[in-house]
Formats: C-alpha cells, structure tokens, sequence
C-alpha cells in the first residue's frame, strides 16, 4: 500500500534537485581555458613538481627570482589589459609557453625540469620584453 507522499519519492526527488543544481553550479563556474600542456615525454607526477605561480601585467613579470631545481611546474596567468606569453631561455632549455598568446585573464602551464642555473624569463609579444616584461632567474644548486 502507499501512502500519498511517499517519503523514498520524496528523499529521491529532492536529492535529483541537489545534483541538478551542483551540475549547474560546476558548469555556471568561470573555467579559465588552460593553454600550453606539458611538453614531450617531460611529464611527472603531481607530488614531485614545484608549483610556481606567474602574473602578467603591462609591463612586469611576478616571478620569483631564486627557484630550487627540479620538476616545476609554471602556473602562468595573465592578468593584465594586453595578450601576454611566456617565454624562457636557459642551461638546454628555450621554450614559449603557447602558439597564441594569453589572453587577459587567461591561464597557461609549462612544465620544465630545472637545471641549476641563470635562465631569463620574459614576454615574446612585440617589444614587452624591452618594456619590462623580463625577469632573470636563478635556479640554485639544491634543497
Ligand atoms: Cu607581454
């Protein structure tokens, strides 16, 4: 026998509402459309990649300057009013971080696996690398 307001219909329906609105959340959310992607055979696991965290603004590159060598993992986001790259040279490496530049508000990634070292760090769009957008780098010897 059942009773009008089945309590299971009840539980179901209200838990069907809760998932539907979750999805709409994780969907209304503002995924940046990540750039660049690990290159080549160079991937490692999470745990083993030093995360760096990289803005762009016209015209200046925070990065931190002294970097422990490594797996490392550049998070770059753009957050300047221009399209922005992210280029770097140094022991064995020259690497731009995408075909297109970042657009503002945009992320990119770049995985590298740091020598010690003088690398230099800068933006490769027109002449914002002579405007400022240049950092020089110093990966140290060890832990
Ligand atoms: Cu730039």
């Amino acid at each position: 026998m059942r009773s009008k307001c089945n309590p299971d219909r009840y539980v179901a329906a209200t838990l069907a509402v809760v998932f539907l609105l979750s999805g709409i959340a994780a969907c209304s959310r503002e995924e940046p459309e990540i750039l660049g992607s690990p290159q080549g055979s160079e991937t490692w696991p999470e745990e083993e990649l030093n995360t760096v965290q990289v803005s762009m603004v016209e015209f200046e590159i925070d990065i931190p300057k002294l970097l422990p060598p490594g797996p490392t993992k550049f998070i770059v986001t753009n957050n300047g009013q221009n399209s922005h790259n992210f280029a770097i040279e140094g022991p064995n490496v020259e690497r731009v971080l995408s075909e297109k530049p970042l657009k503002p508000g945009q992320k990119g990634i770049m995985q590298i696996d740091l020598k010690p070292g003088k690398y230099v760090v800068y933006c490769p769009v027109f002449n914002n690398r002579d405007r400022g957008m240049k950092v020089n780098l110093t990966v140290t010897a060890g832990n």
